[in-house]
């Protein structure tokens, strides 16, 4: 397998663009293809304020790394869960994040909050805590998540919040929103969605990236991410449908690009009439966030946080600015070479 542009050894097929590369031209094309997305789907301007939310994986830290090359003005916001495991899952992920900071983007900021020092508990035992998700800490773990960028990139004053969601990520919600016809959900998936009272502007610049792909650029720049999934993504159901489409995929190379691609067309011809969201938002009566639910909202619900209690505020001191303070000493884990062919 040979570069289409300069016939040196290719690290990358892409068999649904024809299409094999070597590392530095992969990085190129990776590089304007997701210049070209953010243009495509009117994502955001040159002078955007742009918090970009960092897990500790391949993608979050390919897509802060892109749009700081592509010269735009970026901040990082880490969210530690106190999910711990064997692998420490938490602790890897912030190392990674702290030295890609001190070492990719001197000159952002990266916010850390974390769910226990402001909240009083890690997501795993809040999760025990409450019938959210009947044992699994993932659905108390995605209103966390969401509640606290929201609310940080309102707070802070941010234009757009991105995450590194790809093609995998959103072909599996994609397939699991249309087996149950969840039109709601349907209408409001989309690679932008735009602010409204309160909630922040989201985009999604790596959309149209196939997980290889996201992982090979991580590996062609040395991005130092953490390989390991969180303990509680083993088995779930978007992991499921991964698997299905990968075996779709394996058939009909591009099928899950044409898959998603088609329904943005088709969502954007209005087959999904996007409901009169947010219609009925009104703020939560303790934090000030926007919510459907009368009274608090289902944060300030899980939490048990009433006005009593203080509100739910983001202390600041949990808001740690810059990367740059002493980090783990990780590189003998990352040292460890990726066979990217593989990927
Ligand atoms: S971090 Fe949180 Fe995910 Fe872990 S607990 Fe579930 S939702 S799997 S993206
Ligand atoms: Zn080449
Ligand atoms: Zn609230």
């Amino acid at each position: 397998m040979r570069c289409r542009k300069c016939d040196t050894p290719a690290v990358i097929n892409m068999r649904h663009h024809k299409l094999a590369l070597c590392g530095e031209h992969y990085d190129e094309w990776f590089v304007n293809s997701t210049q070209r997305a953010i243009e495509k789907y009117k994502m955001f301007g040159r002078d955007a304020r742009i918090l970009v939310a960092v897990s500790g994986g391949k993608d979050s830290l390919a897509l802060w790394d892109v749009l700081g090359r592509l010269g735009y003005k970026t901040d990082g916001l880490y969210i530690g869960l106190g999910i711990q495991g064997e692998i420490k899952y938490s602790d890897q992920s912030l190392a990674c994040i702290r030295k890609f900071a001190a070492e990719r983007a001197p000159d952002s900021t990266l916010h850390v909050v974390d769910i226990q020092e402001t909240y009083g508990k890690t997501i795993p035992e809040i999760s025990r805590e409450t019938s959210r998700g009947h044992g699994k800490p993932c659905s108390s773990c995605g209103l966390a998540k969401r509640y606290v960028m929201n609310r940080l990139a309102a707070e802070r004053g941010y234009d757009v919040l991105a995450t590194g969601h790809n093609l995998d990520d959103e072909a599996a919600v994609l397939m699991q929103n249309t087996l149950h016809w969840q039109t709601g959900y349907l209408a409001r998936q989309a690679p932008v969605l735009d602010a409204s009272e309160g909630l922040a502007r989201k985009v999604k610049p790596f959309c149209r990236f196939y997980e290889r792909e996201t992982a090979t650029y991580a590996v062609v720049r040395e991005i130092d991410y953490v390989y390991d999934e969180c303990p509680y993504a083993v088995g779930n159901l978007t992991n499921f449908y991964k698997t299905l489409l990968n075996q779709l995929e394996a058939e009909s190379p591009g099928a899950k690009l044409s898959f998603y691609v088609e329904f943005l067309k088709a969502r954007q011809a209005g087959f999904f009439k996007t409901p009169e969201d947010h219609k009925d938002l009104h703020a939560c009566e303790v934090c000030g966030q926007p919510t459907t639910a009368p009274g608090r909202c289902a944060f300030c619900r899980m939490w048990n946080i009433t006005t009593a209690s203080g509100g739910a505020l983001i202390a600041p001191e949990a808001i740690t600015t810059r990367g740059d303070d002493a980090f783990e000493d990780i590189e003998a884990r990352v040292a460890e070479t990726v066979d990217v062919s593989g990927l």
